[in-house]
């Protein structure tokens, strides 16, 4: 089943789908072949303004945090029953949106659903707590919703991302208006749909499709959104949280990453090899989390880079609708651009690119496909070694001993993930706490699981997303003193 035009019409406003006020619309493209996939609604500022005032209206009547917790639980997770019935109606969507290869699209659904059951279940577990104070009463705390949340998408994993923010904003009983990317915005219409589907009361899930610049601007900027659930670069982060200055708008911010992956010389090498490609090269390198800088200790150096530049020559760069790609194309052609361009400045910095880097022909010509580019004889000063490229470009860079790796891993304005390879214990626990990172994973490529914590420290931003401190992030903390008599 291919998603079809008709399936994306409009803007998804209190429970229906509205056309935008002067009409306008813009093509959504596949990053594989550049057909246009569907014709998709462009808001304006009035346009959004609808959204706001219907997410404030049905918040101001109660119609969602007033419901039963039990109830609201139970819509949530008949969301997660509907996203895992429908998982490859989705995942060819976001397959299709996003370039990504079908078998990963699928998984991302499956993590999509796993976040809204997480949160089904969340929704009666968060609470206030009574406490002793030097006075003749109880003293209370009460954990409140905030009202509309608006929540701010990019394109890299578009209905994971949106999960992410509806699923616990919804759970602590705010009405939501969701701004996807313009490169990727089918899947968040489709999820306003199912949402409706499960029974969720309209005017809580509204999606506003159209460009940062026009309606996630007017959106940022509305006086009656209490809180801005951002995720992109942190450029544009950087104006968001400027515009949430005024109002006091509540502010969670994901942003870029350069993350350090660690390898020290008592590394299991192989299973290292392997799961560092995959840090580096899942969706294309299009990943906050991307680990893109390696560092190796300098006895396995060379074994490292031959092992890993070996394996980077088999990946498999092809039609994300082929069940064995490894790698679809960027996003856009514009992004390839800007890839490819970083590929050039790591020529010219006098780094060693040993493969990788080049635009594929034949079948994939048509896409915005690139081999996976590794390079050697780098250094930390290098543009390659600060700069998230946002794409299949890593550099892989010695060291000596753990003080020169930690001085190397925090020689970055971001802060967002990481891992290290060793088997000592001591050293992995005193390393993991030097490291300036808001997420690391021991011998292991990955550390996003929907029940622990997710963000950045540094220009990686703020707050956090997953588990239960996210509902922290979608709620107030309300001080109540009752006296006895
Ligand atoms: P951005 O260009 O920053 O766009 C992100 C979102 O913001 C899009 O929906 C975009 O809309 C919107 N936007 C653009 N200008 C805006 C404005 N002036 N006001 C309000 N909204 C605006 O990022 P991107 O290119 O989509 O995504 C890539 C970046 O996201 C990378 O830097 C990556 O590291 C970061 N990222 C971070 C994380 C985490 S968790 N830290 C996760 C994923 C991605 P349009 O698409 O219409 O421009």
């Amino acid at each position: 089943m291919v998603a079809t035009e008709a399936t994306f019409e409009g803007l998804a406003i209190g429970g229906k789908r509205v056309a935008a006020s002067d009409g306008r619309t813009a093509p959504t493209t596949d990053p594989a072949t550049g057909e246009i996939i569907a014709q998709v609604a462009q808001a304006n500022a009035a346009d959004v303004d609808l959204a706001v005032k219907t997410a404030h209206a049905t918040y101001s009547a109660g119609r969602w945090h007033d419901m039963h917790t039990r109830e609201r639980g139970q819509i949530l997770q008949r969301i997660a029953n509907l996203i895992r019935e429908r998982v490859g109606f989705l995942a060819q969507i976001e397959s299709r949106d996003g370039g990504k290869p079908i078998s990963a699209a699928r998984g991302e659904i499956g993590a999509v659903a796993n976040t809204f059951e997480y949160y089904a279940g969340a929704v009666n577990k968060i609470h206030g707590q009574t406490i002793p104070v030097n006075a003749n009463g109880t003293h209370m705390t009460f954990r409140e919703p905030l009202g509309v949340c608006a929540l701010i998408i990019p394109w890299n994993f578009p209905l994971v991302i949106t999960g992410w923010k509806v699923a616990p904003a919804l759970a602590m009983g705010n009405t939501v208006v969701v701004k996807p990317a313009s490169a990727t915005p089918l899947s968040a219409l489709a999820l306003a749909d199912l949402a409706i589907e499960a029974g969720l009361p309209e005017g809580v899930l509204n999606v506003i499709t159209g460009s940062g610049s026009v309606a996630g601007n007017a959106l940022a900027l509305h006086p009656l959104v209490r809180k801005i659930s951002f995720t992109g670069s942190t450029e544009v982060g950087t104006g968001v949280m400027k515009q949430a200055a005024d109002g006091i708008k509540r502010v969670s911010l994901e942003l870029g990453g350069k993350s350090a992956n660690i390898v020290f010389a008592d590394a299991r090498i192989d299973q290292c090899v392997e799961s560092s490609l995959w840090a580096v090269y899942d969706n294309a390198g299009q990943d906050c989390c991307s680990r893109s800088r390696i560092l190796v200790e300098r006895p396995i150096y060379d074994e490292f880079v031959e092992k890993f530049v070996n394996r980077t020559k088999t990946m498999k760069v092809g039609l994300p609708t082929s069940e064995s790609t490894e790698m679809g194309p960027l996003i856009t052609a514009s992004h390839r651009e800007s890839v490819v361009n970083y590929i050039h400045i790591g020529d010219e910095e006098g780094a060693k690119r040993l493969c990788g880097g080049e635009i594929p022909n034949g079948d994939l010509a048509k896409g915005n496909f690139l081999t996976p580019a590794v390079y050697s004889n780098v250094t930390s000063n290098m543009r390659i070694m600060q700069e998230e490229v946002f794409g299949p470009v890593v550099g892989i860079m010695p060291f000596d001993g753990e003080a020169e790796a930690i001085r190397f891993a925090n020689d970055s304005p971001y802060g967002l993930s990481g891992s290290l390879w060793t088997r000592d214990i001591g050293r992995a626990l005193r390393v993991a706490r030097a490291v300036e990172t808001g997420m690391l994973s021991i011998n292991s490529s990955s550390s996003v699981h929907i029940e622990a914590p997710f963000g950045g420290m540094k220009q990686s931003g703020i707050g956090r997303e997953q588990g239960m401190v996210a509902l922290e992030h979608y709620s107030e903390l309300k001080s109540v003193f009752i006296a006895n008599d």
